[in-house]
């Protein structure tokens, strides 16, 4: 019964949204956890939950025309995906990247209902983006996209309506245009985005929140295992917002992170990568990672960013895209020793790789549940905008950790519950699930 349901909604969630593989891929690693549970509930059933969560409340797409430094007009597209409202006013980041397309933004959207669910906090989920590509971009280019970007955006966002953020190619910068652009045009200072500038709204530790917060997660993994941080050997995929703090705050806890990566290659340094180096390059420079080794000569620097899951490993954080870790990956890793995966970046396993990993028997921190820090905090800054007030680092980074750690423990009593005990995959499905589900029961047919 569970798997002729999940062929049911698969077989309709492909026909109603074709080529949109990933899309696909998230929704069958929730449904294939969920379905056990979804079939003993016939209220969940009669009230068509799964079909109604895997359909968008509402998809945008438009228009985003801006003209280049050379006075060329360009033709980009945007989107803004409202996932569910169950819960609270749609959330989640922006992607600008070539590769953005809607069935992207709907597998983000989708996966940030239940993300945001776990954080027990008040979000619903949203996910947007464009194509634009923000590398080799000038700021005044950066600028002028955003503000196109924004004029089409700004009637269907609010502070209690639907809250933006950064995700990849989106930080600090791009925030602070389209805040800009969206004061101009609504006449109003408001919470409508997060990581913001802590001078304009912004919160402390939003920056960081990210990869501290998966830090603190897997803390949790391996004290389960009775392991603690000291000389382990991490390596971390990416070089941005994620890996950068997931990176420091590993190091800060006496761990051992031996690479790094970006789309083009990495650098391994046995030695311990100086990640303050790292961030120089990426964050202040918007540079390349192979210009890390001119600063430290005995790390190496291969090109190709797949070839960073071939170094042995103790813990490996993924913390750079989708479907980064493939089966063979996966193994790999396995095979070279690695017992702990904590996701930073978004479905950065592919669903045979997480197969790989359970047989194996690797502690595993699904992305849902673990980069969650990130959509905590922010939901944190929205509060104190509300309360216009700013907590301290230390408060905000307290909140945080308290967060990461119920989390954890949600996803292990649902695991427990629904007789999959220590399957942190099982558990953050069900628990988010059940929450949004029950949500939308109260909320009746919408
Ligand atoms: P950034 O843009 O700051 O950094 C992205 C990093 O990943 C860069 O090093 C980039 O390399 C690399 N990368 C991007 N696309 C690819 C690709 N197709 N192949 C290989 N490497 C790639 O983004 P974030 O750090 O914010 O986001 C990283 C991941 O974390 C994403 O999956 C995002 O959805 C997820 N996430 C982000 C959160 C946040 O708060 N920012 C919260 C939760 C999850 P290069 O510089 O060469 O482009
Ligand atoms: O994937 C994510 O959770 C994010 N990119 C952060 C979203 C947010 O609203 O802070």
């Amino acid at each position: 019964m569970p798997s002729q349901f999940v062929q049911d909604i698969m077989g309709v969630v492909t026909f109603r949204n074709p080529g949109e593989p990933e899309f696909h891929q998230a929704v069958q690693e929730v449904v294939e956890s969920i379905a056990p549970i979804v079939v003993k509930h016939p209220e969940f059933i009669k009230m068509r939950i799964v079909e109604r969560i895997v359909e968008p409340e509402r998809q945008l797409m438009f228009r985003v025309p801006w003209v280049d430094d050379a006075g060329e007009v360009q033709v980009t597209r945007g989107y803004r995906v409202q996932f569910n409202s169950a819960i609270g006013p749609y959330k989640g980041g922006l992607r600008f990247h070539p590769s953005v397309y809607l069935g992207i933004i709907k597998f983000l959207g989708f996966e940030q209902v239940f993300k945001n669910a776990l954080t027990t906090m008040p979000i619903g989920g949203g996910k947007g983006g464009s194509d634009f590509d923000p590398k080799g971009k000038s700021d005044n280019e950066v600028m002028r996209f955003c503000q196109s970007f924004m004029t089409e955006l700004y009637r269907h966002v609010g502070a209690d309506v639907d809250v933006p953020a950064g995700d990849i190619g989106v930080g600090g910068r791009e925030i602070g245009y389209l805040f800009g652009q969206y004061k101009r045009l609504t006449t109003q200072f408001t919470g409508v985005l997060t990581g913001k500038g802590i001078a304009w709204g912004g919160s402390l530790a939003r920056t960081e929140a990210t990869g501290y917060g998966l830090i603190y997660f897997v803390t949790r993994m391996l004290k389960s295992r009775q392991v603690d941080w000291d000389g382990l050997r991490v390596v971390v995929s990416g070089s941005g917002n994620v890996a950068i703090y997931a990176a420091q705050k590993a190091t800060d806890m006496g761990a051992n992170v031996i690479a790094m990566s970006d789309s083009s290659g990495y650098i391994y340094d046995p030695d311990g990568i100086k990640v303050n180096t790292v961030r120089v390059i990426k964050e202040g420079e918007r540079g390349r990672i192979r210009e890390y080794i001119d600063n430290h000569p005995s790390a190496e620097y291969h090109d190709g960013c797949q070839g960073v899951w071939t170094i042995p490993c103790d813990v490996a954080l993924p913390c750079a895209t989708q479907n980064e870790i493939d089966a063979a990956a996966a193994q790999t890793l396995v095979r070279n020793g690695c017992f702990a995966v904590g996701e930073g970046a978004n479905m950065p396993s592919t669903n045979e790789a997480i197969s790989a990993f359970r047989d194996a028997g690797i502690a595993f921190g699904p992305a849902k549940a673990a980069n969650a820090g990130g959509v905590a905090t922010s939901a944190l800054e929205m509060a104190q905008n509300s309360m216009r007030t700013a907590w301290t680092f230390e408060e905000v980074d307290r909140k945080l950790m308290g967060i990461m750690d119920d989390i954890y423990d949600q996803c292990i009593e649902a695991a427990e519950a629904y007789g999959r005990p220590g399957d942190l995959i099982v558990g953050a499905n069900a628990a988010s699930f059940i929450k949004v589900a029950r949500a939308m029961i109260d909320q009746g047919l919408v």
